[in-house]
């Protein structure tokens, strides 16, 4: 999922949305309270969960728009590309965002490289974000309903004569803009980015995820009698929060708890289906998040004045784009009817194992160095998962070793006013106890100088040199 926070599920506690879908994927599989993503955003996350490569070694992954071109090397090793050799079909529905083409993509001729040329036998997705354009579903790198006589063109840096645009035009908004997108308007919802023409090919954000649910469900019944590797990549709970009819004001937590209600169906939806095709004795199913949560995003939807005493966040500090735990710390679950036994564990994962954990299941030989062997620890049979973890947000990377974090000093502002999230700068070390200080509230920097240096050194032995260097956020 799209900014699913820790708390955002039942399963994992204090949730005051009910999750009963994906609390039962938990309540029947390993439900971990120490899963990360690798990055507190979303394309540097999806980078390292589909090559097993920390993001920072890559100076691409990083938030991009919707004309980047493609930042995943079609030589690099892939979880798909891992797996196609022995049998698997592999496909991706949902969200991709890890860019597109080599430069100046023409969105009305076949879109390349992509998904296809990094081992993705099929797909069907959205290029960037639901709140960037191009605004269209994009099929193994063909715009979907493309009317040849309505052409798209794509501008992130100046908007094409004559067309709306959210700054605008107001009036013509039926969701308003709080920080940024205010760009091009499509389905009176302002945009990042200036798109014209392909009418007929933009989708309906209220129909998105029952269309990508639909899109997944195609492709088991499709693949079912083959061995096959899916990424079900749904865009919820990310902005614009667009919830269809069926789930408008159903939490009573504005437009984010509507759209994770949407979200917990489309799983049970998703669930249906593998149980019906016979296949869940057969699938090893995993559930994630690519980054922490985030009340306000850039819209006034009201998830912030709803959200009442929800603790998206769970029992963690900060919040997507955070160097504090709740950016990486995300619910994270396996499931594999009558092979994983129902258990919770504290063992600490992250998303960059599974490529190599993956191949150890498989049978393939494929590892890569970031991305530890932990089948075992999927499976359940094991406690014992990574010792350390860098983590990134926005550029900036952090460290985790046992029960200890530790940020170094960045510049920049601690609370990023837009969305109201603490993003750990500090001019000083920060260094935490998680076992006995699980919100972050005491830095023990200066009174635990032996673990401080410990720590230090060994971040700076997997992280090099250079980590200083960093690019501030921005939001506007
Ligand atoms: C930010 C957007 C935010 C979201 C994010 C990417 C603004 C002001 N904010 O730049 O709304 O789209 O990028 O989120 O433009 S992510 O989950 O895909 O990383
Ligand atoms: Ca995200």
């Amino acid at each position: 999922m799209d900014d699913l926070g820790y708390g955002d599920i039942g399963a994992n506690g204090r949730s005051v949305i009910k999750t009963p879908n994906i609390d039962l994927i938990a309540a029947g599989g390993a439900r971990f309270t120490n899963g990360y993503a690798s990055s507190a955003t979303c394309t540097p996350s999806r980078y390292a969960l589909l090559t097993g490569v920390y993001p920072w070694r890559e100076k691409n992954a990083k938030i991009l728009p919707g004309t980047a071109p493609l930042i995943i090397g079609t030589d690099q090793m892939t979880i798909p590309k891992m797996l196609k050799p022995l049998g698997y079909h592999t496909g991706i529905v949902g969200k991709w965002h890890l860019g597109l083409g080599s430069g100046n993509v023409n969105w009305n001729e076949r879109v390349s490289p992509g998904p296809s040329e990094v081992g993705f036998d099929y797909s069907y997705i959205m290029a960037a974000t639901q709140d960037r354009v191009p605004t269209v579903y994009i099929e193994n790198g063909s715009v979907v309903n493309l009317d040849v006589s309505d052409p798209i063109e794509i501008n992130y840096e100046k908007n094409f004569e004559g067309e709306p645009t959210g700054k605008d035009d107001p009036e013509l908004l039926k969701m308003k803009w709080h920080h940024g997108h205010n760009s091009s308007i499509v389905n009176g919802i302002p945009r990042i980015g200036f798109m014209k023409g392909g009418k007929d090919a933009q989708w309906v954000d209220e129909d998105m995820a029952d269309h990508f649910l639909e899109g997944a469900q195609d492709y088991v019944k499709k693949h079912k009698d083959e061995p096959f590797f899916l990424y079900y990549a749904l865009q919820q709970p990310h902005v614009p929060r667009t919830p269809h009819a069926r789930f408008v004001g159903a939490s009573g937590l504005g437009a984010r708890g509507d759209v994770i209600l949407e979200a917990d169906w489309c799983v049970g939806e998703f669930m249906n289906t593998l149980e019906e095709e016979g296949l869940l004795e057969n699938t090893l199913i995993v559930f994630t998040s690519d980054n922490g949560p985030v009340l306000n995003d850039g819209y006034y939807d009201d998830s912030d004045t709803k959200n009442g005493s929800h603790t998206p966040w769970g029992p963690y500090r900060g919040g997507k784009y955070s160097l504090f735990e709740a950016g990486t710390h995300v619910p994270f679950i396996t499931y594999w009817k009558g092979k994983i036994k129902p258990h919770t564990t504290d063992a600490m994962v992250c998303q960059i194992d599974l490529l190599s954990s993956l191949a150890a299941l498989v049978g393939s030989e494929v590892r890569t160095n970031d991305s530890e062997e932990l089948l075992d620890v999927f499976l359940g049979q094991s406690d014992k998962g990574r010792e350390e973890l860098v983590i990134e947000a926005t550029s900036r990377t952090a460290y985790r070793n046992g029960d200890w974090a530790m940020i170094p000093p960045y510049k920049g502002p601690a609370l990023n006013k837009n969305v109201n999230i603490e993003l750990g700068n500090a001019l000083e070390y920060q260094l935490y106890n998680l076992k006995d200080d699980i919100a972050q509230k005491y830095n023990l920097a200066t009174s635990h100088k032996l673990k401080l240096k410990e720590m230090v050194e060994a971040f700076e032995q997997i992280r090099g040199d250079g980590y200083e260097k960093i690019q501030q956020l921005e939001l506007k």
